[in-house]
């Protein structure tokens, strides 16, 4: 069994952070472990404002300790750090353990909201993390504020900003264009210090999209740690996403989640289980 990390914040509403990760990694196949950075509530009644409480450092390194007495890890994820000290903690822990097999969601906006959520760790990111990773996977927003371009409207500029990040460190790059790029499909770029790849997919009707971002980059994760390569794991976690925001849930008048388990349409397999 593979085993894998994410250290990411918690979003109790459960589309994304760490309840995304954990969810995709079982759908997966593999035993995901988490290290939680911060908790993120959402208020319904100031139009589902964002807040993001970082937890202390030292209770970040002990569930590391506790994550790292039980054996080598196949692959890790970073997301959501919440603080400048987290990020290094986990950009040591990563060092210490010489694990390569690293992904680097840079979360600063966040999807549902597009609202900033850590601009101070931008430095962290780009200083500490982006240098570990073997394929970081910045949204449009994202992939702007780091490459230092601003806002990116066309493939053009997120291959511009592909570049940058990828020379920052990264190892593989993919620019998720996501709904927010204009046109009638969803683009992703993906670099790996060679060549560009596009991603294309039909941009989806459904509002379903909360936590699209976290799943993701677990998806890839995931396929990471299961020996697959960069690109293919992107391409496999583009079609899983993809499933998840088309079988996604309305929760209320400001979210809808993705369905994490629609891809293997875990609740089906169960049915015919319970039937036979
Ligand atoms: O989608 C970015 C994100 C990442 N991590 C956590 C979140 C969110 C957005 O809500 O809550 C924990």
């Amino acid at each position: 069994m593979k085993k894998v990390l994410t250290i990411a914040g918690s979003d109790s509403t459960a589309g994304g952070g760490v309840q995304a990760d954990l969810k995709t990694f079982e759908e997966y196949g593999v035993f995901g472990f988490s290290a939680l950075t911060a908790i993120v509530t959402m208020d319904p009644s100031n139009s589902w404002k964002h807040q993001v409480t970082a937890l202390s450092e030292d209770l970040l390194t002990k569930q590391l300790v506790s994550v790292a007495a039980c054996g080598p890890l196949d692959a890790v994820k970073t997301a959501m750090l919440g603080n400048q000290e987290n990020i290094e903690i986990a950009a040591d822990f990563i060092w210490k353990n010489q694990l390569t097999e690293v992904v680097v969601d840079p979360v600063i906006a966040c999807k549902g909201t597009a609202q900033i959520l850590q601009p101070e760790s931008v430095a962290g990111i780009k200083k500490y993390l982006l240098p570990q990773a073997l394929i970081a996977t910045p949204n449009l927003t994202e992939a702007g504020i780091i490459s230092g371009l601003g806002e990116l409207k066309d493939i053009a500029a997120m291959k511009k900003a592909a570049r940058i990040i990828y020379q920052l460190g990264a190892k593989n790059v993919i620019v998720k264009g996501g709904a927010r790029l204009a046109g009638s499909q969803a683009m992703d770029v993906f670099y790996d210090g060679y060549e560009f790849k596009i991603l294309k997919g039909p941009k989806l009707a459904s509002k379903n999209n909360h936590g699209a971002g976290c799943t993701f980059a677990a998806a890839i994760t995931a396929a990471i740690a299961r020996g697959s390569s960069a690109f293919a794991a992107c391409k496999l976690a583009k079609s899983f996403v993809a499933a998840a925001i088309e079988d996604g849930i309305k929760m209320n008048d400001y979210v809808g989640h993705v369905w994490h388990g629609a891809y293997n349409q875990a609740q089906r397999r169960m049915e015919n289980e319970i039937d036979n």
